[in-house]
């Protein structure tokens, strides 16, 4: 069956190693159906593999009512074939919406559509999505001074109960599933870094405190290498998610790697040695119940459009190059990951 999904990969090298944490990563539907080399790296490395956007809504439900699922289906299906694991990525979100959505101007309205995206998307994949995050990204970039709840269609029409209503609706529609909120920056030194873990620490207990049930934070890991990791304080927020009951994962990992030297060996060892920073204050607290990168190879990635390399040389945020071959990354992630 895999033969006639993508011509070339062959079941004999299906089968990653074994580990004490899953590894996975996000896999943009386009490149899954064109580029059969590189869907071949995530058979042959990961443990979980899912969608990198064809679970928002613009990819979802372009026209009010009007779901399409194939891109999703197709690698979520992939992933089940191969006996590998996924995730949904993701109900709620700033980004990713439609024009139809953008108009809209009621909170009577907002609040009908959400629920019935969460419901019809929940319900279509059922206990074949296992996780979701159900809210991405609704703290503010900047909570000390623009916060704590970041901007967006949502926070406007319904103010901040429009993730209690998220919530709500997923624990309702994906009653087996577990149910995540996911935003990136929880990992450096600083006090916006810090303002962040407290908002997300808020944000966590509020929904508890309504009664909700939140599983997991996904700590996204878009690593910035000159702005250090917190290493204490990034055990600190572990330890507070776990004293709440609440897990984590580690969703995102990537290296923004503009400011770094121009040179692609010294660029990957720095890039190594800043990932395994991160890795080591996460470990350190309590094990992740996955990690994740954000694609796999450097082959392609959002870096090199949102920021490019400032001495002109091309992006190399992921654990494999742009050739598919395994960069010092993907070493310093499996040591973390070995069983
Ligand atoms: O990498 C994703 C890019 O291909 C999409 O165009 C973009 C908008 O949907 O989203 C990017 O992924 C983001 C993720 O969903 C949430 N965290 C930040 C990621 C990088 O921008």
């Amino acid at each position: 069956m895999l033969a006639g999904v993508l011509p070339g990969i062959g079941l004999a090298n299906a089968s990653p190693a074994k580990r004490r944490v899953p590894f996975g990563a996000a896999l943009e539907y386009r490149h899954f159906i064109n580029d059969p080399d590189y869907t071949a790296l995530f058979v042959n490395h990961c443990d979980m593999i899912f969608p990198m956007n064809a679970l928002k809504w613009d990819a979802l439900q372009g026209a009010p009512g009007e779901f399409n699922y194939l891109p999703a289906e197709g690698i979520v299906s992939f992933a089940e074939t191969l006996g590998r694991g996924t995730y949904g990525h993701t109900f709620v979100w700033w980004n990713a919406l439609p024009a139809w959505v953008e108009k809209i101007d009621s909170a009577a309205k907002a609040e009908e559509v959400l629920v019935s995206h969460v419901q019809n998307v929940a319900a279509h994949f059922a206990a074949r999505v296992p996780s979701w995050d159900v809210v991405n990204e609704v703290v503010a970039h900047d909570p000390v001074n623009e916060g704590p709840w970041r901007d967006s269609l949502w926070m406007r029409l319904l103010g901040p109960s429009h993730v209690d209503i998220a919530f709500a609706a997923a624990a309702e529609a994906a009653p087996g599933a577990e149910l995540a909120i996911n935003d990136y920056d929880l990992e450096f030194r600083g006090a916006r870094y810090d303002a962040r873990r407290t908002a997300m620490l808020d944000l966590v207990r509020r929904l508890q405190d309504k009664g909700l049930r939140v599983d997991t934070v996904g700590i996204q890991g878009h690593l910035y290498p000159e702005v250090p990791i917190g290493h204490e304080e990034l055990e600190r927020f572990i330890t507070d998610l776990k004293a709440l009951g609440v897990g984590y994962r580690i969703t995102e990992i990537d290296v923004i790697d503009w400011k770094l030297p121009r040179d692609a060996s010294r660029r990957d060892d720095m890039a190594a040695e800043h990932v395994g920073n991160f890795l080591d204050a996460a470990f350190s607290a309590e094990l992740p119940r996955s990690v994740s990168t954000w694609g796999l190879s450097d082959r392609y990635s959002w870096i090199p459009d949102v920021m490019p390399h400032r001495r002109g040389g091309k992006n190399r945020p992921l654990p494999f190059d742009e050739n598919l071959k395994p960069k010092p990354m993907y070493e310093v992630i499996q040591r973390y990951l070995a069983s």
